[in-house]
């Protein structure tokens, strides 16, 4: 049964607050010296060492690494047609959002002649990891390939490990939504290797270095992108997944327990919180809760999510202390399910995506809202975003200045090249006014 904590009549304070409900345990580190050793074969080796970790973990060697464009076209056809026609309308939907990321580039003139330009510019080319196993979401193809397509990066790569129940292929469905969007290049490895692949390259395959690398993956995926941070960008590490709602006496108890459940669904170590005011609303959702939970399919995983330490139902005094507890956790999707859910929203601050009021759960944004699902974990939203265009673009500046424009600045540029003991700075400055005095 999930726990409830009581903290009304207390002021816990923010440090406090953070620790009410703990984050389940994934040390990435414990991963991080196999990860490394991964990476660094498949620097050295390349083939070889991709072949040889896929013997191992895979069981079995992919007969392609790289997947021919029949086996994309293959498994495009094979698709079942319902779930073409829902992949289609998320990536349609997800593409509108996706493009409202994109800003204008911005234009500031400082003076005559002196203008700094901000544009937001893609990298060239992007990896995008799929996992594979117990974890196949063709929904989160889309959410990684969407975005980095519309930031216009200039080529884009998949890689995601072979099944041995699929012949050593990559899954159909992730074929089938690969293919859908129009992506060709597609790898046949997994784990620490293929991070290694994407951030290293593979020459005897044609794979070519990537800049960034995002996409989930397990305990080794993640320490691998630790390992190879700094040589090439990557999305913020996903954790196991949560759900916090924050909800008064007016929620419908059955919708707050349903989307507890369906959240829990994904992960044993997901956490499943529900904050509110109403002893009422908490008793009713426990009595839901029971029911729902016993009876859906993944229930032994559903049962090992809620009963976590990770999951609570938390007892507070007002709709206020639950968003002061919810920006504490800094969750990774928050429903917000109270009679005023704009109101309530007004006292906000962190999390992922933000779920407004009755008709919007968070299973509408993992898959059709036209949000992104790939959302920080752990807390991390206190300090980031979820993926989006912007995490393959970098804002740049452009500097244009006229002879005018740096003359009227030189002295003050010299003047501050001096203070620093730079003089070569302000001579840069100067040896393009010696002759003339204009
Ligand atoms: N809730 C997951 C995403 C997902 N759900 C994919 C279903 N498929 C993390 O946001
Ligand atoms: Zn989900």
């Amino acid at each position: 049964m999930i726990q409830t904590i009581d903290l009304r009549g207390q002021t816990p304070s923010r440090a406090e607050l953070a620790t009410v409900v703990p984050r389940a345990d994934t040390d990435v580190t414990v991963a991080a010296e196999a990860a490394a050793a991964l990476v660094e074969a498949v620097r050295v080796d390349g083939l070889a060492a991709l072949r040889s970790q896929a013997e191992r973990f895979d069981g079995g060697a992919p007969e392609h690494v790289r997947v021919p464009q029949q086996h994309l076209d293959e498994a495009l056809a094979g698709l079942d047609p319902a779930v073409r026609a829902a992949l289609e309308e998320t990536i349609s939907r997800v593409r509108q959002a996706t493009a409202a990321q994109i800003p204008d580039a911005r234009v500031t003139t400082l003076a005559d002649g002196a203008v700094v330009e901000q544009r937001w510019h893609p990298v060239e080319r992007v990896g995008l990891y799929v996992p594979g196993g117990k974890a196949v979401y063709p929904s989160s193809v889309v959410m990684n390939v969407v975005p980095a397509q519309l930031a216009g990066v200039g080529s884009l790569a998949i890689a995601s490990p072979p099944q041995k129940e699929f012949g050593g292929r990559v899954h159909p469905t992730v074929l089938g939504a690969a293919a859908l969007l129009g992506v060709t290049e597609v790898y046949a490895v997994g784990g620490a290797g293929a991070i290694g692949a994407l951030a290293h390259g593979v020459a005897e395959i044609g794979l070519e270095p990537v800049e960034v690398i995002t996409g989930p993956g397990n305990v080794f995926v993640a320490a691998a992108k630790r390992v190879v941070r700094g040589l090439v960008g990557i999305d913020s590490e996903a954790g196991p997944t949560e759900i916090l709602i924050v909800a008064d006496a007016s929620a419908d108890a059955a919708f707050v327990a349903a989307d507890l459940v369906s959240q829990a669904e994904h992960d044993e170590l997901a956490a499943a919180v529900l904050v509110t005011d109403s002893v009422e609303l908490a008793e009713a959702v426990q009595r839901e809760l029971a029911g729902a939970a016993a009876t859906t399919t993944h229930a032994e995983r559903v049962a090992v999510a809620l009963d976590g330490p990770q999951s609570a139902i938390v007892l507070v005094d007002s709709i206020e202390a639950a968003c002061a507890f919810s920006n504490a956790y800094g969750p990774e999707h928050l429903e917000l399910q109270t009679a005023d859910p704009d109101a309530t929203l007004a006292g906000i601050h962190n999390a992922g995506a933000i779920f407004v009021g009755a008709y919007s759960p968070v299973s509408l944004g993992d898959y059709l809202a036209g949000s992104n699902h790939v959302l920080p974990t752990g807390g991390q939203s206190r300090f980031s975003s979820g993926l989006g265009a912007y995490t393959f673009l970098r804002p740049q500046q452009l500097i244009r200045y006229d002879r005018g424009a740096l003359r009227e600045v030189a002295d003050r540029i010299v003047a501050l090249a001096d203070a620093e003991n730079l003089p070569a700075h302000g001579d840069a400055v100067t040896a393009r006014f010696r002759s003339g005095d204009s």
